[in-house]
């Protein structure tokens, strides 16, 4: 046995300790709970010099596990981790992984797929990528974790399959427990071996080959190779859990069992709940009666012998899923049933859902899951069915949320109707569209948007996409918005948008709706991140929508991750400083800029400290988009508790970021530049420096001795840029 030691873990902590310890040549990342910190605790490592590793933050979750593939078709060992929707949307490049036979690994903290949204336990995404080709493993403790992602990596490089380990989201991700780790990464990459020689590299130049063609009618032979490898798996897995057990004291099987070999009644449960379900089981056969428990470490390859000599005896056999699943069936059920189905079917297999939206479950809903088995069809009528929900219903469809706050009316709101001047009192009197949310104190989001608002007229439709704004005005049953609002999802909502729109227009063109909406599209500036294709598009087809971004320069609301419009050094949970990196390594993203190629009607920089100048913008975006123009406009947004900033500087921090010419104010209209507060003529101007000084903790090193080349390098920049926008002001407008 190597030697090891105790640790005190979580499940995520457990991933990224396995994916250090194996000495992983890249990991492609992007944040979404709950299984963000992985990759934190990896980067952490890798800032420190403790690994070396290729760590790649990537735009979305595709782009992250694009990457991956590419990493391992160069040869290199590539890890991935996700969620839920970062899951569905890495789903196009999956089942390609797996038909180029690449080894790469990737960990699952599982999550309920929304709607509504829900970051909580389900396993609705691992439902999803049965059919994908992955070696899937099931780890229900947080020790599992950290030894599964060592068990997958070396079943996937023998058989050239991609592998997924997958753990639940809170109950095992965020679970702290005691798990014992190698002390020698050595001899754990002994164990794991050298990555085994591809047959063919993209690098390989001497002797090129074409990877990923275009290929028809009966040379489609993948999907059989695919099973072939899946049944070459399944062979050798016994002997890897084998050399394991030598290794680590541990050993793992297809299936764990608990309770009585020959039990008549099973419970078929996976992951963390499997632990709880063990004491029901206890309790049972304290009492005499003959069950057991059943939890598949294997998914893929199904394991169906192993099943089948594992339920045979049994003469009802719960499968209790997290998902639901309309059909047949659930997915595990259809499985297990159609294994049986071979031996004879003599046994009962019924079918519950439990557990979805993350509900914890205790030893008393195993118990009173086995009973029910145990007792079928002597059971209440209402259980009688042979599937259905535990722990779920279908809600009250006559429940009404009492309405805390009362809907807008446009007379409330209809200020700056065909007046030239603006009255800044009336405006201060102009009641709130979005009321009562729970956003961090000094927050930049709400102040800059709320003034905003005040200088657009008449009904507003809302669209936010995922990030703080959402979280802080919706929680069921409770809502911020006077105003209709529709979150469909991180980056979505321009697309959502135009699509309402289209609605819109054609509605009114058929005469069947009269009102006059202005269409709002609320992003924080990751969702330009992941989002960006979204806004470009709306930008060419110049849909007209008025877009804003609040850019409070990071991925805020999962925990303060990189965002590319961070600054060059920006320290990020997941872009650490340390010996071996100094936070963000490139210069921040220019959004407007960006959006400048696709000709837009109206760009546009604001800041709540120069309020008129938001205000006089507001009024121009909503006569553009009268107009049937697209617009987009970005304010300056401090998080004082990402950036660790003190909550009451958050005024002073935007007009220092404007006068540092960090953030100028600008707009661009029809392709005219136009500069609306020139510091440098005022002679206001400040270094950079200042700024950071202010900035919070996020920042504040960046104003030291040691980061002296950074701050310098960040101002010529800064210098270059504005140096730009001058001449695009002075030389254009004319
Ligand atoms: C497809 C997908 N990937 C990742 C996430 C997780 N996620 C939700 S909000 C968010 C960050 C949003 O950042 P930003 O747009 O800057 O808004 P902020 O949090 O700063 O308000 C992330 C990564 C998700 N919900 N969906
Ligand atoms: S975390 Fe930051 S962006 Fe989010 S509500 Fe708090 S201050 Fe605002």
């Amino acid at each position: 046995m190597l030697e090891q030691q105790t640790i005190i873990s979580s499940g995520n902590e457990a991933a990224a300790h396995a994916i250090i310890d194996i000495g992983f040549d890249g990991e492609g990342y992007y944040p979404i709970t709950p299984s963000s910190e992985v990759g934190e605790h990896v980067n952490r490592a890798y800032a420190q010099g403790e690994i070396d590793l290729s760590f790649v933050v990537s735009t979305s979750e595709l782009a992250a596990i694009s990457t991956v593939a590419g990493m391992a078709i160069a040869g290199g060992r590539a890890v991935d981790v996700t969620s839920a929707q970062g899951l569905l949307l890495k789903a196009e490049e999956l089942p390609a992984i797996a038909g180029l036979g690449l080894p790469v690994v990737l960990n699952l903290a599982t999550r309920d797929v929304n709607a509504p949204l829900n970051i909580k336990n389900g396993h609705s995404d691992l439902a999803a990528t049965l059919g994908w080709g992955w070696i899937t493993l099931c780890a229900p403790t947080v020790q599992a974790v950290y030894d599964l992602n060592i068990i997958a990596l070396k079943v996937a490089e023998a058989v050239n399959l991609p592998a997924l380990v997958a753990y639940d989201g809170f109950h095992t991700s965020h679970a702290n427990r005691r798990i014992k780790v190698f002390t020698d990464r050595q001899a754990l990459r002994e164990f794991v071996g050298p990555e085994p020689p591809r047959r063919l590299s993209l690098l390989d130049v001497k002797h090129p080959h074409t990877f990923g063609p275009y290929m028809n009618d009966d040379l489609i032979n993948t999907k059989v190779q695919i099973d072939q490898k899946m049944e070459k798996a399944l062979k050798l897995l016994p002997k890897i859990f084998d050399e394991y057990a030598q290794m680590s004291g541990r050993r793992y099987h297809f299936l764990e069992v608990h309770g009585e070999p020959d039990a008549q009644v099973a419970l078929f449960i996976l992951n963390s709940a499997a632990e709880a379900s063990k004491v029901a089981v206890d309790r049972l056969r304290q009492e005499g009666r003959s069950v057991k428990l059943v939890s598949p470490t294997v998914l893929r390859p199904w394991p169906a012998d192993a099943v089948l000599q594992t339920l045979f005896s049994a003469d009802r056999i719960l499968v209790a899923e997290r998902v639901s699943q309309y059909g047949a069936n659930n997915y595990l059920t259809n499985e297990v049933g159609a294994v049986l189905q071979r031996a004879g079917d003599h046994n009962l297999v019924l079918s519950r859902t439990y557990g979805i939206g993350g509900l914890n479950v205790y030893p008393e809903d195993a118990e009173y899951l086995l009973r029910l088995a145990l007792n079928f069809p002597n059971v209440p009528d209402h259980e009688k069915r042979w599937k259905g929900y535990y722990q779920a219903w279908p809600g009250d469809r006559d429940y009404r949320p009492a309405a805390e706050i009362a809907p807008i009316a446009t007379e409330e709101v209809t200020r700056n109707a065909g007046k030239d001047r603006i009255d800044l009192r009336e405006l201060a009197e102009m009641p709130h569209r979005v009321e009562k949310h729970s956003a961090c104190p000094g927050c930049g989001l709400f102040s800059n948007l709320e003034m905003f608002l005040r200088g657009i007229d008449g009904q507003v439709v809302l669209f936010f996409n995922t990030g703080c704004g959402m979280v802080v005005t919706t929680g069921f049953p409770s809502t911020s918005f006077r105003v209709p609002y529709f979150h469909n999802l991180f980056h979505n909502a321009t697309s959502t948008a135009t699509g309402v729109i289209e609605m819109y227009r054609r509605f009114r063109r058929q005469g069947k709706m009269d009102d006059e909406i202005t269409f709002i599209v609320v992003t924080g500036d990751g969702g330009d991140d992941i989002g960006m294709d979204q806004v470009i598009g709306a930008a060419l087809r110049n849909d007209p929508m008025i877009v804003l971004e609040y850019d409070n320069k990071g991925y805020m609301n999962t925990g303060g991750q990189l965002c590319y419009t961070g600054l060059l050094g920006q320290r990020f949970t997941n872009a650490n400083v340390g010996p071996q990196q100094k936070g963000k390594l490139q210069h921040h993203k220019d959004i407007v800029e960006i959006l400048r190629g696709t000709h837009a009607s109206y760009l546009f920089q604001a800041g709540e400290s120069n309020f008129r100048d938001l205000l006089m913008k507001a009024r121009k975006a909503q006569k553009m988009v009268r107009e049937g123009n697209f617009v987009f406009g970005r304010f300056f947004s401090p998080c004082p508790l990402n950036w660790g900033a003190d909550p009451s500087m958050g005024f002073r921090i935007v007009d220092k970021a404007v006068k540092s010419c960090l953030f100028p104010l600008y707009e661009v209209e029809y392709g005219i530049t136009k500069l609306n507060y020139n510091p440098e003529k005022a002679g206001q101007k400040i270094p950079v420096i200042d700024l950071f000084q202010s900035m919070g903790s996020a920042f504040a090193h960046l104003a030291s001795e040691e980061f002296a080349p950074v701050a310098e390098e960040i101002q010529r920049e800064v210098d270059r840029r504005w140096r730009r926008l001058v001449e695009m002001d002075t030389n254009l407008a004319l």
